[in-house]
């Protein structure tokens, strides 16, 4: 990785509140890769509306919310490009010439379509969720970045923007870097407390879910129930111990450690000593947190100038890719004047 590398990301304002699997293995990433990296980040509040649309004024909000959490985490818009991917059309209007050279049963084989859409049934979803991943490419593609910091759940997304980049350019000749992924290790799937089988996710049950607005005494309560094993062993083994496992990484990660370590210094005490410990590092960074967001939704007029200022910026990247995608495709260029 050079300095000059560029990285790119987005989180979806559903929900809230981010949730902490989010922050573990996508934004504590985009933060430190502020130094070192030229970073952009995105709220997709496209991507948002692909499974249910909330009401205008909740999403408006709930977008607003995301971007104060992002700040309250640690992102400085002095030191990366923060925006709204709704504030850039160049990004439905790139994703567009994607869709066009993506083959049906290659969207097909995303396992996030299956899965969001196992609840209610394929039928009954809307195309928006099919397309989706193109969508994600075309945020990614039209930064030129060379890496995106991500979880261990958009793996494929990310291959199929690889592969969509080396088809566009095979084609048309070079146009779009080909970005690799930048997946953490035991953080990267953060699982659900009462369904370790399942990642920690805004849209499962509450119980399973620790959002960072959460209270102390929710956080607690959480972990404390969280599903673990009846060996009373506390060992890192995600294989056969997932649940308890998931407790050591979250500690880890919350306490910039590995889980290996955590179990080391564990050894020979019980899963409540355990629990009670990882509530407290998780308490101990989400208290501040939250009072840091709360602050900065005070002032929803100066949220909205950075997000401004953020879109205005992205725009310096977003137009000549798609400019030049367009061209290559053979689009007639509007006269000027
Ligand atoms: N459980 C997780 N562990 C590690 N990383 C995760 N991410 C999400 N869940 C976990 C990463 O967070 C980033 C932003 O995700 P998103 O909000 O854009 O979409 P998502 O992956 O669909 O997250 P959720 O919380 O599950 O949202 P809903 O319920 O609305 O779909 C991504 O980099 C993701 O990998």
């Amino acid at each position: 990785m050079t300095s000059q590398s560029r990285v790119l990301s987005g989180i979806q304002p559903t929900g809230d509140s981010m949730q902490l699997g989010n922050y573990l293995g996508a934004v504590r990433n985009w933060v430190s890769m502020q130094d070192g990296y030229e970073a952009y980040y995105c709220v997709v509040d496209l991507h948002s509306i692909t499974i249910e649309a909330p009401e205008p004024a909740l999403l408006r909000q709930r977008t607003r919310i995301v971007a104060a959490q992002l700040l309250a985490a640690g992102l400085d818009p002095e030191r990366c490009t923060l925006f709204v991917q709704s504030h850039r059309p160049e990004h439905t209007q790139l994703s567009w010439v994607l869709e066009c050279i993506t083959g049906f049963g290659e969207a097909n084989r995303m396992t996030q379509f299956k899965d969001k859409s196992a609840k209610s049934g394929v039928d009954r979803q809307g195309v928006g969720l099919f397309t989706y991943p193109i969508l994600q490419a075309a945020d990614i593609l039209l930064y030129q970045a060379n890496y995106v910091p991500v979880g261990e759940d958009q793996r494929q997304h990310l291959e199929l923007t690889r592969d969509l980049a080396q088809r566009f350019n095979a084609k048309y000749g070079q146009t779009f870097t080909v970005p690799d992924a930048f997946i953490g290790t035991s953080a990267a799937k953060i699982l659900d407390l009462q369904d370790p089988s399942a990642k920690m996710s805004k849209s499962r049950p509450d119980a399973g879910t620790i959002y960072l607005a959460d209270d102390p005494a929710a956080i607690t309560r959480k972990i404390k129930r969280a599903v673990t094993d009846a060996d009373g062993d506390i060992r890192y083994d995600p294989e056969t111990k997932p649940g308890l496992s998931n407790l050591l990484a979250i500690h880890a990660a919350m306490t910039g450690t590995t889980p290996a370590k955590v179990e080391a210094g564990f050894a020979g005490q019980g899963y409540g000593q355990l629990k009670a410990a990882v509530a407290d590092s998780v308490v101990a960074f989400a208290q501040p947190f939250a009072s840091r967001t709360r602050e900065l939704l005070e002032d929803p007029a100066e949220l909205d100038r950075i997000l401004a200022r953020g879109a205005e910026r992205a725009r310096a990247l977003a137009g000549p890719t798609l400019a030049d995608t367009y061209d290559k495709v053979g689009f007639l260029a509007p006269a000027v004047g």
